[in-house]
């Protein structure tokens, strides 16, 4: 019989009311009091001290003191960012959410601070914990939405859509498990799906392992409502980790692993089988006459791969890696020294390179030629651990390719054929219709190369630091051979006359190489640099400008001398202006080379200054003339400020759209701020940017962006668990080549005008008529960027750096040809959400 004597003790103890200490009571109130008065001095540091002894001695005040607490912890570490005590600042977040574990203004701004210092996932988790404290907080919900696509990559919708896919994996385990393997281990689980499938098959024993956090519940999440949690055993970490017999009791007889990316190896899963066969599985079959039962020895699904690759010609690709043009905006590009996107695999491995990209070269816009035939570049047995081991230190393999078409080489791409056992293989390859995109090297010596029918393309292949690499190095041409890597200009060195032009201009040319070495540019801003309608735009519209206020300088003045054409005006008769561009941008140089300018670039990598400065010394811009601002300020948030004290700025120049086609965050604060800024006739650039978007049925957009369909997937449901990631915009769209039907002509959604400091933008409500009948699944949307009446360019044109962007509808909308549709557009800080409504009360179209 238990002691029940003592339980009314310990009630009568917890329902005591505290005892009223006097001396506490006094020493809280004045915390209190002196808390509120530090407020008022604006001194958030010793406020922020107050509330934390008061709320720590008197919970009570909890409720009350809510909202005091949290404006002086924002105020505080707003100052202690702003000094860049980053540690105190966490520590400061970290007390407040003791006392308020469940605050979500609190989570989500703390979420902010992480994001900013590039915590992303930390900073996910924190938006997420927010939205599920309060599904209807705004900034929560934009916020998560901005880290979702890190969190869980939008390529496991694809992946989970693809029934193909889905069902051979799903027959190589029960095949392999049903043939005695029992024991399996499901390196990188993604959202369990593998793991459940053996699971289903009949396996004894299955554990898993993901190394992603948010992953890695949400597969605990999905395998208990599977009702296989006590089945399943995952674990977090990443299998290189994994030890026998601390995380799982055994050596297993089965590890399946769709841990592969485009190029294959990229996620390491050659490292993650020698770790595996060393470690984790049982030893190998070998031979035929050494039979062991399969629960004794160990396999791999997949069983092995065979990787192919082509030579291509893409117009695309290359205005994405080399710089094609001679002049930008009025520069000659000459002096700019070689420059490179950061994918390659010529040079010594580097963590700033990679060495290959991915593209879906079915959706490349403008397409691709093939040059050469497919060839196999590689073939790998994932159950010879002897020739895992030996793939690193594989000889470099030198393929001979016949050139098949005429073309400019531009990269090789990859794709391969994943062998899961002897009767399934899934392949990756650009004709197939699958969710895979290929792997690209691009060549990228700065000019390209003319390949002929005839010719031989010679190719190396090697398996460095576990990245397969592919490296195009020569070409044999009659006999000869052509480097691709060691030359100055291919068709020069092929012709030799040219040939005797280069010699002659050489020697200069090329010690200023050496001495300039290159300099890499994202590829972005390589297409940026390669978008001559963008410079021309902004070369225009930034001399007229110009123009307009050297005219109304002398009336300004009340001079009436010799000024106007510029030539006896002196230094005070400057025109400031500032490009505050993300990354690298020429504007300020094309700005400084109007003459009368003094230009001031945001440009902050000091080998990307080099570049505008070597630029600027070629094309005759005075050196003073050309200024780097982030040199001289301390914290970015100096970035709008004026030239110097007596001066404003003539134009302020304002990157207001991200690559991926978004609105940049806080751009209409920028705006506002910039406007203030300017002399009297000054401009910011862009004055004014117009959202356009059309109605499209688009099943592609579906499958990037949620799990489709009521039935489970493989009979497992796991839709409801990833589709809590879906987002509601899809960005980084190719809107040309996107696999969708037009339902809409084009249609303006929203004016920004960056110039009317009256402007409040609020909802909108469009209404769109339908030209076709479909179902309309989502809204791509891209912007027309106004410089100024008569300069503007598209972020939809061809040769843009831009991609689009596309609101993807929660329900699909039927539509008949005629019927009109009320999309309510709204711009909540720079962020545009779409709803889309049948709109009751329009006009059907006349019956026919
Ligand atoms: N993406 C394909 C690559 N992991 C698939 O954390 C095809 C990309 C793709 N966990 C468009 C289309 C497609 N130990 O969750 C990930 C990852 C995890 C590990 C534990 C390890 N050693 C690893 C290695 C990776 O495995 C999961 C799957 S990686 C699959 C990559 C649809 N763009």
């Amino acid at each position: 019989m238990p002691n029940t004597s003592a339980r009314p003790k310990h009630g009568r103890r917890a329902r005591r009311r505290p005892r009223e200490d006097p001396a506490r009571n006094e020493l809280v109130s004045s915390s209190l009091e002196s808390a509120q008065q530090c407020l008022l001095n604006q001194d958030y540091g010793t406020a922020f001290v107050h509330y934390l002894l008061v709320l720590n001695l008197a919970p009570v005040f909890k409720d009350l003191a809510r909202e005091s607490f949290r404006f002086t912890l924002f105020k505080w570490t707003e100052e202690l960012d702003s000094v860049g005590r980053i540690q105190d600042l966490f520590e400061c977040y970290e007390q407040a959410l003791e006392l308020f574990p469940a605050d979500e203004v609190i989570l989500n701004s703390m979420g902010e601070h992480l994001f900013r210092m590039g915590f992303r996932d930390e900073a996910a988790g924190h938006f997420h914990k927010a939205l599920k404290l309060r599904p209807d907080y705004p900034e929560a919900r934009e916020n998560f939405y901005r880290v979702a696509n890190w969190l869980v990559e939008r390529w496991h919708f694809l992946m989970l859509n693809d029934r193909g896919r889905n069902r051979k994996y799903q027959q190589a385990i029960q095949k392999a498990v049903r043939s005695g393997c029992s024991t399996v281990l499901d390196i990188g689980t993604g959202t369990g799906i593998l793991s459940m499938c053996a699971k289903k098959a009949g396996a004894a024993e299955v554990y898993a392992c993901e190394l992603s956090k948010t992953m890695y519940e949400l597969a605990c999440e999905v395998v208990a409502a599977n009702g296989m949690d006590g089945d399943i055993k995952i674990l977090h970490m990443k299998s290189l980790e994994m030890e026998v017999p601390k995380d799982i009791p055994d050596r297993v007889s089965l590890v399946v692993t769709e841990t592969v990316d485009a190029g294959l190896f990229g996620e390491g899963i050659i490292e993650s089988l020698i770790h595996a066969w060393h470690h984790l599985l049982l030893p190998p079959q070998r031979g035929e006459n050494e039979f062991r039962e399969p629960s004794q020895t160990g396999r791999v699904i997949p069983a092995g791969a065979t990787v192919f690759a082509i030579a291509l010609e893409c117009l695309e690709i290359r205005r994405c890696h080399r710089l094609c043009v001679s002049e930008v905006g009025g520069l000659s590009m000459a002096a700019a020294g070689e420059l490179r996107s950061p994918v390659s695999c010529s040079s010594e491995p580097d963590d700033s390179m990679e060495p290959y990209t991915t593209e879906r070269l079915s959706r490349l816009p403008g397409g691709y030629r093939p040059l050469t035939d497919p060839f196999t570049a590689l073939t790998i047995d994932f159950n010879d651990v002897q020739e895992l081991e030996g793939l690193s230190s594989r000889p470099v393999q030198r393929l001979r390719l016949a050139v098949t078409q005429q073309g400019e080489l531009d990269a090789l791409a990859v794709w391969f054929q994943l062998h899961l056992d002897e009767d399934n293989s899934l392949s990756t390859g650009p004709q197939e219709d699958t969710c895979w995109e290929q792997a690209i090297y691009p060549v990228h010596s700065a000019e390209g190369f003319l390949l002929k029918p005839g010719d031989e393309l010679v190719v190396e292949v090697s398996c460095r630091d576990a990245y397969l690499r592919l490296c195009s190095v020569a070409v044999l041409r009659d006999g000869r051979e052509i480097r691709l890597d060691k030359r100055s200009d291919p068709r020069e060195t092929a012709n030799p006359e040219a040939e005797l032009c280069t010699a002659l201009s050489g020697l200069q040319t090329d010690q200023s190489r050496q001495a300039k070495g290159f300099s890499m540019l994202e590829c972005s801003e390589i297409a940026l640099l390669n978008n001559l309608d963008y410079h021309r735009c902004f070369s225009s519209a930034l001399d007229k400008l110009i123009c307009q206020l050297k005219l109304k300088l002398p009336n300004q003045e009340g001079s009436n001398s010799s000024s106007g054409s510029g030539s006896g005006s002196g230094p005070d008769e400057l025109h400031y202006v500032l490009d505050v561009s993300e990354g690298f941008s020429l504007l300020s140089l094309i700005a400084a080379r109007l003459g009368q300018v003094k230009a001031y670039s945001s440009v902050e990598k000091s080998k990307h200054q080099e570049v505008l400065k070597r630029l600027a010394r070629s094309n005759r811009v005075p050196e003073r003339r050309l200024e780097f601002w982030l040199n001289h300020v301390e914290d970015e948030q100096g970035v709008l400020q004026r030239p110097s004290n007596e001066k404003l700025w003539s134009a302020i120049i304002l990157d207001c759209v991200e690559t991926c086609g978004l609105i940049r965050q806080k751009l209409m604060e920028k705006a506002s701020l910039a406007r203030c800024l300017l002399e009297e006739g000054g401009q910011i650039f862009p004055q004014k940017i117009v959202v356009s978007g059309m109605l499209v049925e688009s099943d592609t957009l579906l499958l990037e962006s949620a799990v489709q369909g009521q039935e489970p997937t493989l009979g497992f449901n796991i839709a409801p668990f990833i589709n809590q990631f879906t987002v509601p915009v899809h960005v980084f769209l190719d809107f040309s080549t996107l696999e969708c039907k037009h339902l809409s002509e084009s249609v303006e959604l929203f004016v920004l005008d960056l110039m009317d400091a009256t402007a409040n933008y609020t909802n909108r409500e469009v209404k769109v008529q339908a030209t076709h009948a479909g179902r309309i699944t989502a809204i791509p949307f891209w912007y027309h960027i106004h410089l100024d009446p008569e300069n503007s360019v598209s972020t939809l044109s061809h040769n843009s750096h831009w991609k689009q962007a596309a609101a993807v509808l929660q329900q699909p909308l039927e539509v008949r040809a005629g019927d009109w549709v009320r999309l309510d557009v709204k711009i909540h800080k720079s962020t545009i959400s779409i709803a889309a409504h049948p709109e009751e009360d329009s006009p059907r179209p006349a019956q026919q």
